[in-house]
């Protein structure tokens, strides 16, 4: 099995260059000018075109049990639907309930990926604490290729994370080389505002961002960012949303703190007015966690992209239809949180990024899949054009056009946040594992199961070093240690 793309413009994260392409069994075999191929590979015309890294969506949540339901979009469905619109490899979500073994819900959730129909990889959360989590998180580094550890710092009474099991699980990835992520909102004050909110009255959806607002994400954000400090260890904020957690990244990194954003798309372009829509279908769609926010924040969120201070977008795709959105129907609190995005990012991303002159094409392609690789350890075999790396690539044509809709796109849900929205900037061809998955507008060679787990190696070399060193810890740390002997 070989493809040859040829006239294209290959893009990307730091370079731009006329180039063909050519790739045998899944891996890029040659970047250059006037490669000629053997009479057996399909050859894509990409003249005028530019050649891509695939998209890699480092936040979705297939199949997902979560509020008494189960997410839509399964994994064959959802890395169909990827494809689709040039997304090459999800980074998934294995989430143990409270007091599930860790080990146990990893197989689980390996059961249920079997499906995939391109290449994945899993984050696991820790959702709860003892000495079996430790010793599994060792298991699950050294043995299952995971290198990244979740922690909802929301959710109460079901898969929140206190402090405590921040604490000893930031210590323990850091002791096996694994980098910690949050969903950064305080779980306690959304709790008590949904309270709030319900004993005034308000229990319709335009409750949902009222029960979370910016300040309760600024303060799980600074509170994640000022532990991941003092233990010395990375931190990766998933989906900001404002400017509270904005600022809060961004004043850590200026002080060199190693802290890496994720903004998703939806955040980058849907207003909090969606929840003043009268229909409740409309309103309850758009629940997710957390909330599209005030315009303002989209444009600091933009401007942080731009500035380097968030690194990667994502989509958090984790779907309910209609009729599951619906259990909220007298309480916002019980509308199952999430919404769909993963075909539509890339585009998306062009259009409001690229097309408006706020993204040169190399960022988009660092926004869209680099920097995802790069911080989750799986560069160069993904995220790049390159001659080694695996054939996951997007033929993009940024003249050409579509209009957004559920009643076209690919996703296992009846709702598409972005409905209508005509987006510049399309994938003509999606090659995923070196085959053509997507041209003519159409799905192809897409088989149920031929997807890939990514192991992603641990950044063992760095972390020795600093497991080892006690110096390493912050100053004030060593100080106070020093002083109260
Ligand atoms: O919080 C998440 O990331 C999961 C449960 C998806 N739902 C959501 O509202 N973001
Ligand atoms: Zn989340
Ligand atoms: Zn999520």
């Amino acid at each position: 099995m070989s493809v040859l793309i040829r006239g294209g413009t290959v893009v990307t994260s730091d370079d731009s260059f006329r180039a063909d392409v050519y790739t045998q069994d899944g891996v890029i075999k040659a970047v250059g000018e006037g490669i000629e191929a053997p009479g057996d590979a399909e050859v894509i015309d990409a003249g005028g075109q530019l050649v891509m890294p695939g998209g890699i969506d480092p936040h979705t949540h297939m199949q997902l049990p979560f509020m008494g339901t189960v997410a839509s979009e399964d994994f064959f469905t959802g890395t169909v639907a990827a494809a689709a619109g040039g997304t090459t490899m999800c980074i998934d979500f294995v989430i143990p309930g409270p007091q599930e073994p860790v080990l146990e819900a990893y197989d689980k959730w390996r059961g249920w990926s079997e499906k995939a129909a391109a290449d994945y990889s899993f984050h696991v959360a820790i959702t709860w604490w003892d000495e079996t989590v430790h010793r599994d998180m060792g298991t699950l580094v050294q043995e299952h290729g995971v290198n990244s550890f979740k922690h909802f710092m929301a959710y109460k009474n079901a898969i929140m994370a206190d402090d405590e099991t921040l604490v000893n699980s930031f210590m323990r990835a850091k002791e096996l080389g694994a980098i910690c992520t949050v969903h950064a909102e305080n779980g306690e004050l959304v709790f008590r505002l949904q309270q709030e909110m319900k004993d005034r009255g308000i229990t319709g959806p335009e409750g949902h961002p009222l029960s979370r607002p910016p300040e309760v994400e600024g303060e799980a954000a600074n509170r994640a960012i000022r532990i991941a400090q003092v233990l010395n260890v990375p931190l990766y904020v998933v989906h900001t949303s404002c400017m509270e957690s904005l600022e809060a990244i961004t004043r850590a990194r200026l002080e060199g703190q190693r802290v890496f954003g994720e903004v998703l798309a939806g955040h980058l372009v849907i207003d909090d007015s969606v929840y003043r829509h009268p229909d409740f279908e409309f309103a309850a769609a758009h629940v997710m966690s957390p909330p599209f926010r005030a315009k303002p924040h989209q444009e600091a969120l933009w401007r942080g992209l731009q500035a380097g201070n968030l690194q990667t977008t994502a989509t958090d795709h984790c779907c309910f239809c209609s009729d599951q959105k619906a259990a909220g129907i007298d309480d916002f609190s019980l509308i199952p949180n999430g919404t769909a995005g993963v075909e539509d990012r890339m585009s998306v991303m062009w259009d409001q990024g690229v097309g408006t002159g706020r993204l040169t094409p190399n960022e988009f392609v660092a926004a869209t899949s680099t920097n995802a690789a790069k911080i989750f350890n799986i560069y160069p075999r993904k995220g790049t054009v390159t001659v080694g790396a695996d054939a996951d690539l997007v033929v993009w044509d940024p003249e050409g056009t579509r209009t957004i809709s559920a009643k076209t796109h690919h996703q296992n849900i009846d709702f598409n946040i972005f409905e209508g929205m005509t987006v510049k900037g399309i994938n003509t061809h999606t090659i995923s594992q070196g085959r053509i998955v997507w041209a003519d507008g159409q799905v192809q060679n897409m088989e149920r199961g031929s997807g890939r787990y990514i192991d992603r190696p641990a950044f063992a070399s760095y972390y020795d070093a600093m497991a080892r060193r006690e110096d390493l810890l912050t100053p004030t740390a060593v100080e106070r240690a020093k002083a109260a002997e």
